[in-house]
């Protein structure tokens, strides 16, 4: 009894992490113009945290490796943009933040994660 409330435990604070907690750490940066390539695969976005410079656009080539349905869809809510990615073809998404500060991007369900992250000037 004792084993399985610390398993639950544990499952509920992997959850609080991931959701909640979890930051991307590989992060690459953005020069106006410039296309970066990202890899959707394995649950995760590569990169999955982007540097940009807000007011100039840049370009994100999606490729997905991943086959699960999940994957399926990158969603940047505040931008109002949704893309499909079929399948080992690259999707190219130009974008342009309009102001300082973060703009999450995820799959339909939330499960893959990025940041795009804007400074001024
Ligand atoms: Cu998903």
């Amino acid at each position: 009894m004792l084993v399985v409330n610390l398993i639950g435990i544990g499952l509920i604070a992997l959850i609080i992490w991931w959701f909640w907690l979890y930051r991307p750490g590989n992060g690459v940066a953005a020069a106006p113009g410039q296309v970066i390539e990202v890899r959707v695969r394995d649950g995760v976005y590569e990169p999955s945290l982007i540097d940009a410079i807000a007011g100039k656009g840049i370009s994100l080539k999606f490729t997905r490796e991943d086959e699960t349905a999940c994957a399926g869809q990158v969603i940047f809510p505040e931008l109002g943009i949704q893309k499909e990615l079929p399948i080992g073809r690259p999707v190219v998404i130009r974008l342009v933040p309009p102001e300082p500060g973060e703009y999450a991007f995820h799959c339909q369900m939330g499960m893959y994660r990025g940041i795009l992250r804007a400074h001024s000037g």
